[in-house]
């Protein structure tokens, strides 16, 4: 039985690559909704449908556990997968309650970065509300970061513009963490750092969302039992094209180097 990861497209690969680390002896299904990336600024109903869908047909292929590692559709679906399905269904959330501990420490300010969609949710809204007491924490948008991935450009030079343009109505000393609040953003790490003082940590939920899994899994005396392979989909289809194969590939090398 394998382990399934989905997103809308390639940001699932960043919670994959860190679920890896901890549970090497599994084998791994990865679903990318291409069909249908951006979820972010999509309406919930429509997100909601892709969800649906694409969890209907990763169901159908002998899996042990379901991550949703997408921000946005955890956000939207993850309480109707669960009534769903009899397997483990685990989420990924914004990491603001780590965020706030940190930041409160050095008296400075959390930003989340997450999509529209995340950021307007109420799931979002009744996080903040429980955790940010002293009104520290804001938030930004970023749904060009996404474009860039799933695009495979990363280059400084092209994301290190947007960024700044994005969060030219911030000041961004202000700020002592930031959260990585789509799976998409761990691809941009080292240019994200680049626009914010040096010592601002910067952290995303992929590390709980592993511990997570592992923990379900441990429960349900389900760990192991696989070599750690990897099969591609994108939309309910098996990824055979080679480039882009070496381009998953190479997004693996890029996130050991930035993690
Ligand atoms: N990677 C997804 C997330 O974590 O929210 C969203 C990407 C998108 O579809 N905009």
């Amino acid at each position: 039985l394998k382990i399934a990861f989905f997103d809308s497209g390639i940001g699932g690969l960043t919670v994959l690559h860190q679920a890896r680390k901890i549970l090497p002896d599994e084998d791994y299904l990865f679903y990318a909704d291409t069909a249908h990336v951006p979820y972010g600024e999509k309406s919930k109903e429509e997100v909601r449908a892709f969800v649906l869908e694409a969890a209907d047909f990763i169901a159908s292929q002998s899996v042990k556990a379901l991550v949703v590692a997408c921000n946005t559709a955890t956000s939207i679906a993850i309480e109707e997968l669960r009534r769903t399905y009899a397997f483990p269904i685990i989420g990924i959330e914004p990491a603001v309650k780590p965020a706030v501990q940190v930041s409160t420490r050095k008296r400075r300010k959390v930003l989340v970065l997450a999509t529209e969609l995340t950021l307007k949710e109420a799931k979002f809204h009744h996080l903040v509300e429980r955790i940010d007491h002293d009104e520290i924490v804001d938030s930004l948008p970023l749904p060009g970061l996404v474009r860039f991935a799933e695009r495979f450009v990363f280059d400084p030079e092209q994301v290190i513009p947007y960024l700044k343009k994005a969060a030219s109505g911030l000041n961004l000393s202000e700020y002592g963490t930031v959260v990585l609040g789509c799976t998409h953003f761990p691809l941009f790490k080292d240019s994200i750092r680049q626009i914010f003082p040096e010592d601002t940590d910067i952290i995303d939920g992929s590390i709980g969302t592993s511990n997570h899994l592992r923990h379900q899994l441990a429960e349900r005396g389900e760990i192991g039992g696989g070599a750690g392979a990897i099969t591609f989909y994108r939309s309910g289809i098996a990824v055979a094209d080679p480039q882009l194969l070496s381009h998953y590939h190479d997004i693996f090398k890029r996130l050991d180097d930035l993690y």
